[in-house]
């Protein structure tokens, strides 16, 4: 059996949610905090991160933009092919949401790790939360032009992760309703059946 690892709270919602989109045939290990860093998990990922995907040779996958790109080769039935338009900017949606918007949430959730006084942390933050607000700004926007419903105008893994991003924004002293379309894109989603799914396996609650 292919296992895909969670944890409540965490990016590893956006594969679980294409896995329920795909109906793929993928188990949800939903872990609680603290278990990814014990000798069990770390044997599957020593990164000490989610999403994680095993596969039932016992090679591992790891990277929520891989995992994404792999459910779509394997079993999209030949609608996540790369060679489309959609295709394409659905990689660089997601690779800039990995690699930009997650990463910005470092200053957020692993501030110590870039600062050691409370001056200099509350600084990190600041700066964090300016960065932030030009991502949501920009993908506001993106998600506007392209029509309001789905991120690049058609439904598409980059919704997975924007979903969770649209999330987090909760715990920022950003508000969603400075982005409107945004805010419409996360009630969609939460009306969504697999996204009630993929939220109900990892234990969380829509937010409303
Ligand atoms: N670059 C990785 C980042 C994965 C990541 O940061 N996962 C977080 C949850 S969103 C995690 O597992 N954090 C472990 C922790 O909180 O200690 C990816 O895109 O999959």
């Amino acid at each position: 059996m292919t296992t895909l690892y969670t944890m409540p709270g965490t990016c590893s919602l956006s594969p679980n949610i294409a896995v329920a989109w795909l109906d793929a045939p993928v188990e949800i290990h939903n872990m609680a905090y603290g278990d990814h860093r014990k000798d069990a998990y770390l044997a599957i990922n020593p990164k000490a991160q989610v999403p994680a995907v095993r596969f039932a040779d016992g090679d591992v996958l790891t990277e929520a933009a891989a995992i994404l790109a792999w459910l779509g080769a394997a079993h999209g039935k030949g609608n996540y092919g790369r060679d489309t338009v959609i295709g394409r900017k659905e990689a660089e949606a997601l690779s800039f949401m990995t690699s930009e918007v997650h990463a910005t949430y470092g200053g957020h959730f692993g501030t110590r790790n870039f600062a050691e006084t409370p001056a200099a942390r509350d600084e990190v933050k600041r700066k964090t939360y300016e960065k932030l607000a030009r991502h949501y700004q920009r993908m506001n926007d993106e998600l506007g032009a392209n029509g309001g419903e789905w991120y690049l105008g058609k439904r598409s893994f980059a919704d997975t992760f924007l979903y969770v991003l649209c999330r987090w924004i909760d715990q920022t002293p950003l508000s969603i309703d400075a982005y409107p379309a945004l805010k419409q894109h996360r009630a969609h989603m939460e009306a969504d059946a697999g996204v009630q799914l993929a939220l109900k396996r990892q234990d969380m609650e829509p937010l409303g």
